[in-house]
């Protein structure tokens, strides 16, 4: 039986589960859970997740919640299915896992702090010292990120890292759609910018977007 992929449109953390999927070629069914119609709270769903959050998957006889936990569950469990999400040595392995912790750890607190100003806050209610306050923070962490190494991707090769911090980025942009002087993008180096394109290229890349986005 193909694993089961719970989903949520626009949530990052769903996103890296996806890309995740993807790149190891993994058979999968993926569940659209709506925010809006409570779905995550529904005692069918907290089953999955107690804690009522996307992502998590049910594979067999293991439930797993926590979106880096199922990344490293993915390539654990399937080493011989397509690429490798923590590839190389004990060393390069270990950058993945920095890079993953320094995304969830540094740029989440910021990209948080944006998308409740911005995103989950009403137009009247906006604050636009806070929320330049916010962009200038996403900016500062993203000036601390070396961008594509000498593989083209994060940690070199394409890895865990590339699909951790990618989603997170894109939905700090989507503050700008609906904010559009907010100004991030002009303030994300250009060494993150290529290599946004670089993932924004990847074959499984277009039918990973947030179909609410397009
Ligand atoms: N640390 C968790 C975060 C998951 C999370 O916060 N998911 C959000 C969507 S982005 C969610 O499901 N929120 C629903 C809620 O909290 O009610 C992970 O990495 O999987």
């Amino acid at each position: 039986m193909a694993l089961t992929f719970y989903y949520g449109a626009g949530s990052p953390y769903a996103w890296r589960v996806w890309f995740a999927l993807e790149h190891k070629a993994i058979p999968y069914e993926r569940k659209v859970l709506s925010f809006a119609d409570g779905d995550l709270k529904k005692p069918e769903y907290l089953a999955v997740n107690p804690r009522g959050k996307v992502p998590a998957i049910v594979d067999g006889d293991v439930r797993l919640h926590e979106s880096a936990a199922i990344v490293e569950y993915l390539d654990d469990a399937y080493p011989d299915s397509g690429a490798r999400l923590f590839p190389g040595s004990a060393r390069e392995r270990a950058l993945v896992r920095r890079l993953v912790c320094e995304a969830d750890n540094y740029f989440v607190p910021p990209m948080n702090r944006l998308l409740q100003r911005v995103l989950f806050a009403k137009r009247e209610e906006w604050d636009p010292e806070r929320i330049a306050a916010a962009r200038d923070e996403v900016a500062a962490e993203l000036e601390r990120w070396a961008g594509p190494s000498e593989g083209g991707y994060l940690a070199g090769p394409l890895s865990a890292a590339d699909f951790t911090l990618y989603p997170m980025i894109a939905i700090a942009l989507r503050c700008e759609k609906r904010k559009p002087d907010l100004a991030l993008r002009e303030r994300i180096p250009t060494r993150i910018l290529a290599w946004m394109a670089r993932v924004e290229a990847l074959p499984f890349y277009a039918k990973t977007w947030p179909v609410h986005w397009k």
